[in-house]
């Protein structure tokens, strides 16, 4: 046995490349560019490094004749140094290379202040402009743009509505957004379930966090507001906020806020809940889903405080409103909740709930069973799709068939009724000639009468 033998003595330990210190190990899992689906990062976050200290002899004793695992494993003490304490760092560093994604949607009326917030949040100036009025149905607008801080690229998606809220058709509305959501679940899938694929690489254009703006009305939420919130939330995480919060002073903002979420409690519509379950984030995220709808405040103007330091911030006739003041708004809150703690919470939540959810559905729409995976899934895949071209054609000839029915249909009865039209014109013919023939011969009879009658007169005259 391994362990009764002298341990042979471990090389010296190498120095370890720096870790960022904002990495909690809980989080090293979701480093990876594939929206934390590694195999590695999964199994690392399920302890690996607990089941792994056994050695080589042990793990064969795990294996009976037939094959099969048994549940024992044992933890050894290692002797020396190995060297695998430095995987957290491989991740750290292949992730850090990759980059990360992140997509962020705003969905607000017009001119709600979705530019000038995200503009506020990221720190920099966008190209979107301000949408007109007149857009027949929404649209949406899309901006990537590359940032880089503390060394660490992020590819960062802004998607904008725009007209959204100036068209009558409520359920339209939301549909166009839902249609766009899934449309990009929709790339990922079809990539996925490719044969040659490229997951690693894949411009991930799946939408993992929705700004909904709520207007700042104090009465509520609006019809379009319910509708559309309903809809979203079965497909992207909902962070609402409440819209240019300046505009409502602070009482109001509080009753407005609880009505607001009376309401949304009321229509079921599940908002995205910040998790608690990870230790390290639990007592941030707990503050911070209690905020929820953020009230918030943006502005693309910098004023000088009193003590010299510029500020983005609102000026007023009566005073300033700071944008990062938490005193005056929740913006910070919905910064250190959305860009700060939870990003990879919501890419995760993106893949591990959301996508698996439009996956499934689409799927079973193509008839998929439960235990197709892997190979047999592609087979499946392909055999799904053969069916579905046979399908089509079957469908094809039928159509054909059945318009070539209808056409002689139809040529049949204009025939029918060609042939009645061409006999009541003969009729009709017929009765025209019998009736000039009638009349030919009354003018006949008639002009008869009349010389008759005018050579008696003339024989009158005459006798005279
Ligand atoms: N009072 C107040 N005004 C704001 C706030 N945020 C933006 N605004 C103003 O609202 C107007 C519209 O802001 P935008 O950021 O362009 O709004 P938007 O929602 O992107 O507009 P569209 O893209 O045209 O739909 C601008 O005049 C902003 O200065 C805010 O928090 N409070
Ligand atoms: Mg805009």
């Amino acid at each position: 046995m391994m362990e009764s033998r002298k341990p042979m003595a471990a090389p010296p330990a190498p120095p370890l490349p720096p870790i960022p210190t904002h990495l909690k190990n809980s989080q090293l899992k979701l480093l990876n560019g594939d929206s934390g689906s590694s195999p590695i990062s999964s199994s690392f976050s399920n302890g690996i490094h607990k089941r792994t200290l056994t050695t080589i002899t042990s793990a064969s004793e795990k294996f009976n004749v037939s094959g099969s695992t048994t549940e024992e494993f044992r933890t050894l003490k290692l002797n020396g140094h190995v060297g695998f304490d430095s995987l957290p760092h491989q991740l750290v560093r292949k992730c850090t290379e990759r980059g990360f994604q992140f997509n962020l949607m705003c969905v607000g009326e017009t001119g709600m202040g979705k530019t000038t917030l995200i503009e506020s949040l990221f720190n920099m100036k966008l190209e979107f402009h301000p949408c007109n009025n007149e857009l027949k149905t929404v649209e949406l607008l899309s901006r990537t743009y590359d940032v880089v801080e503390g060394g660490i690229r992020l590819k960062l998606t802004i998607v904008e509505t725009a007209g959204f809220g100036d068209q009558l058709d409520k359920d339209k509305s939301a549909q166009v957004i839902v249609d766009f959501i899934n449309e990009q679940f929709e790339k990922y899938l079809k990539e996925e379930l490719k044969i040659k694929r490229c997951l690693d690489y894949y411009d991930d254009t799946r939408i993992h966090a929705c700004l909904y703006f709520i207007s700042p009305t104090g009465h509520g939420l609006k019809a379009l507001d319910v509708v559309t919130l309903q809809r979203l939330a079965e497909r992207v995480n909902v962070i609402p906020v409440i819209a240019k919060a300046d505009t409502t002073c602070k009482d109001e903002l509080i009753r407005f806020k609880s009505k607001i979420l009376s309401e949304l409690r009321s229509h079921n519509i599940p908002i995205y809940q910040f998790p608690t379950d990870d230790e390290t984030v639990r007592a941030i995220n707990t503050e911070l889903n209690q905020l929820v709808p953020y009230a918030v405040v943006g502005s693309t103007d910098f004023v000088k405080k009193e003590n010299g330091k510029m500020v983005r911030a609102r000026r007023y006739p009566w005073g300033m409103v700071e944008v990062e003041n938490e005193e005056h708004c929740d913006f910070v809150k919905l910064r250190e909740a959305v860009l700060r703690t939870n990003v990879d919470a919501l890419r995760e939540r993106t893949h591990r709930v959301l996508y698996e959810a439009y996956r499934r559905e689409r799927l079973r729409a193509m008839k998929f069973g439960d235990g197709d995976t892997g190979p047999k899934m592609m087979e499946a895949f392909a055999q799904k799709q053969r069916e579905f071209i046979d399908e089509m054609a079957n469908r094809d000839t039928v159509f054909r068939d059945e318009f070539a029915t209808r056409v002689k249909k139809k040529e049949e009865e204009m025939k029918r009724r060609e042939e009645l039209l061409n006999l009541r014109a003969k009729k009709i013919s017929e009765n025209f000639e019998e009736e000039l023939r009638r009349i030919e011969s009354q003018m006949h009879t008639l002009l008869e009468e009349k010389a008759k009658y005018e050579l008696k007169t003339a024989g009158k005259k005459a006798k005279k």
